[in-house]
């Protein structure tokens, strides 16, 4: 069955339509999804413990008397972790390491607190603290990566995060062993094999088992998406990924295997996902659909990746390299791959994209694995004004004020003035009450 692959150019006069066409995506919110939703929030926020237990009985099909009978604990958490392979537990630990100190340098770059005393001698700050209890949500079933268990607790952790708790649905009762591994390694703190809307609720407004925690951060099902909306505010949450993007810039000298199966990684994860190639040379857009063709049949998710690719793929001739960086940055990819055999020349026109990988060494594979840096990546063109999951996540700043008795004859006057200026006599009166006669 030949790929129905669409394939552009810039050159072409119904290109703009075409590409609009390419771009064009909207999540659909379900009003039942919402409406359910709702429902289970209220539900959990009036019964706590009996309703979160209610529903995953129901949903998860597990059921238990008490929710303290579905927490696991660290003991368990390292027992998964020592029954796994002795391959699988190198591999966990080393990425787990890369992750952290990748996080680590993040710490040192951007997440301390600073200060500075003006000519008054007047101190000004910002005093940086870790949040005091977040919640990670681990999605079950098809989508239950031991790897989004490092990236979302690590940099947590490194924040100084004195408690992660970790909910992930498993239904029937039959855990991940990869996950709760995950779990002990990435240094989770409390874990419960709860899911979907009950578990976000619980965590969002506390039961009397489970914690109140102050952030949801991971990735999850329609409800799961659905009810984090609903509980911000309450808490803080990270994001609302759409399905996995990757765009790759080809200037035409990597092996067109390489592109073709780094296309497929993301198009394996989801029908929706989208993989898009960039490029200007038009035999070289043939040997990657060449590529593509020959191998997607050896595919185990084949089905998937066929989907996403005819779907939300494309193959994109432009008319040079910076065309094709210029169009990149309106797409504003989650990933995206400079696969050139100079990528440094590129690099500095490419402003919008999640994770940017440079080379035709660097799959974004590796970024999902083990690089370093995090694979929880703004999707959907919001990487136009969002950033990757970070250690900066897991904190916030407060400011830090110390006015001089010098600093105060100085602000007092400017300070008075513009709360005259509001009518606000008690501003103007606690500044002037300070002020030297
Ligand atoms: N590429 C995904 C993350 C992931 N890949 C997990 C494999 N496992 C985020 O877009
Ligand atoms: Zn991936």
């Amino acid at each position: 069955m030949t790929l129905k692959l669409r394939q552009l150019n810039t050159a072409a006069a119904d290109f703009e339509a075409e590409f609009q066409r390419v771009l064009h995506w909207s999540a659909e919110t379900d009003a039942a999804i919402e409406t359910r939703v709702a429902e289970i929030l209220a539900d959990v926020r009036g019964r706590g413990d009996a309703a979160v237990l209610d529903y995953t009985a129901r949903f998860d099909q597990l059921s238990a008397d008490s929710l303290n009978a579905l927490e696991l604990t660290r003991e368990e958490l390292k027992a998964a972790f020592d029954a796994i392979s002795p391959a699988q537990r190198a591999a966990l630990t080393a990425a787990a390491a890369r992750v952290r100190s990748y996080h680590e340098r993040q710490l040192e770059a951007c997440g301390r607190s600073w200060s500075y005393r003006d000519e008054d001698g007047t101190l000004l700050g910002q005093k940086v603290t870790p949040l005091d209890r977040v919640g990670i949500y681990v999605p079950g079933g098809k989508a239950a990566y031991p790897s989004s268990v490092l990236m979302n607790a690590i940099p947590a952790q490194v924040a100084g995060v004195p408690e992660i708790v970790m909910v992930v649905p498993t239904p029937r009762g039959e855990k991940n062993p990869l996950v709760l591994a995950a779990a002990y390694v990435a240094g989770v703190h409390r874990a419960f094999t709860i899911g979907g809307a009950q578990a976000v609720a619980a965590l969002a407004y506390g039961t009397a088992t489970v914690p109140r925690v102050d952030k949801i951060t991971g990735p999850g099902n329609a409800y799961v998406a659905s009810a984090k909306k609903h509980v911000f505010g309450q808490v803080g949450i990270d994001m609302i990924a759409g399905p996995s993007e990757i765009l790759v810039l080809a200037d035409g000298t990597t092996p067109p295997d390489w592109v073709a199966m780094d296309l497929f990684s993301q198009a394996e994860h989801d029908e929706l996902a989208q993989s898009i190639l960039l490029c200007p040379d038009a035999a070289y857009i043939e040997q990657v659909r060449a590529s593509i063709e020959r191998l997607l049949p050896t595919m185990p998710r084949a089905a998937v990746i066929r989907a996403s690719l005819e779907g939300r793929g494309a193959l994109i001739q432009t008319r040079s390299m910076d065309e094709a960086c210029s169009l990149s940055n309106r797409i504003a990819p989650e990933h995206l791959e400079v696969s050139s055999a100079e990528p440094h020349r590129w690099e500095p026109l490419l402003r919008h994209a999640g994770a940017i990988f440079l080379g035709a060494y660097t799959s974004e594979s590796l970024g999902d694995y083990c690089a370093g840096p995090n694979h929880v990546l703004p999707t959907s063109g919001t990487a136009r004004f969002s950033s990757p999951l970070g250690v900066y996540d897991f904190q916030k700043r407060s400011s830090l004020i110390e006015v001089s008795e010098a600093g105060a004859q100085k602000l007092g006057p400017i300070a008075a003035e513009l709360a005259y200026g509001e009518g606000l006599q008690g501003h103007a009166r606690a500044a002037e009450m300070r002020l030297k006669r």
